[in-house]
């Protein structure tokens, strides 16, 4: 008895330290789409990055899954305040993606099939901190979690975790995308409570 509520005791303070301010806990996996679930055949499907001018990159299905992968287990934080740790994906890393491209322009702008768009600073998705994400569990990542591939940036709000992606535009200056546009915050970071744009 004493043994198990110290286990249990001890597993709940360490969840609850990986918690951001205002957020609980979940352990199943919400389904949160503005509109309908793009179904994107694999050989169609491409992911570009280009410079609001010229395709800098371009890769098509076969092309991304032969980069190298990596597996990361990360905590996933909803801006509607549920968050779920220790989900484990297989993608491959933004810094891959992004070793052969020389560029000033500190803003990205992500675009997925359907239309989202979210914008990140560049410095936001390379060491090592988003994926291009196709893989949840082991499995191949559902459509409506954002399957074939979806971006990965665990360290803000996930609705900066655009599902569907299908490339970025480098930018001079950061601009709103989607929900950005409607008010939630610029930046998104969930240990700082930045849900929404202050007026
Ligand atoms: N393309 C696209 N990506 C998206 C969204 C969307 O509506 N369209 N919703 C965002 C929001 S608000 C959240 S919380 C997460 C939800 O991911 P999930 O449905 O896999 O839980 O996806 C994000 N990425
Ligand atoms: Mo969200």
């Amino acid at each position: 008895m004493a043994i198990i509520s110290r286990g249990f005791s001890g597993r709940r303070s360490t969840a609850e330290a990986n918690l951001p301010p205002g957020q609980y806990l979940t352990t199943d996996f919400p389904v949160l789409s503005a509109g309908p679930t793009p179904h994107i055949s694999l050989d169609r499907w491409e992911f570009t990055i280009d410079d609001g001018r010229n395709v800098l990159q371009r890769w098509d299905w076969n092309s991304l899954r032969e980069l190298p992968a990596e597996r990361v287990t990360v905590d996933l934080h909803c801006v509607t305040r549920w968050s779920k740790l220790g989900t484990s994906w297989e993608g491959v890393s933004l810094d891959t993606l992004l070793a052969n491209i020389k560029t000033d322009l500190p803003f990205a702008m992500f675009r997925s099939y359907g239309d989202y768009t979210t914008n990140l600073p560049l410095k936001d998705v390379v060491n090592q901190q988003a994926w291009i994400a196709f893989k949840y569990d082991g499995s191949d990542l559902a459509p409506e979690h954002g399957g074939p591939a979806r971006l990965l940036v665990p360290h803000l709000y996930l609705w900066k975790s655009a599902k569907w992606v299908k490339g970025f535009t480098l930018m001079p200056d950061d601009e709103p995308g989607f929900w950005e546009g409607l008010g939630y915050h610029m930046y998104g970071d969930p240990w700082q409570e930045q849900r929404y744009s202050e007026e």
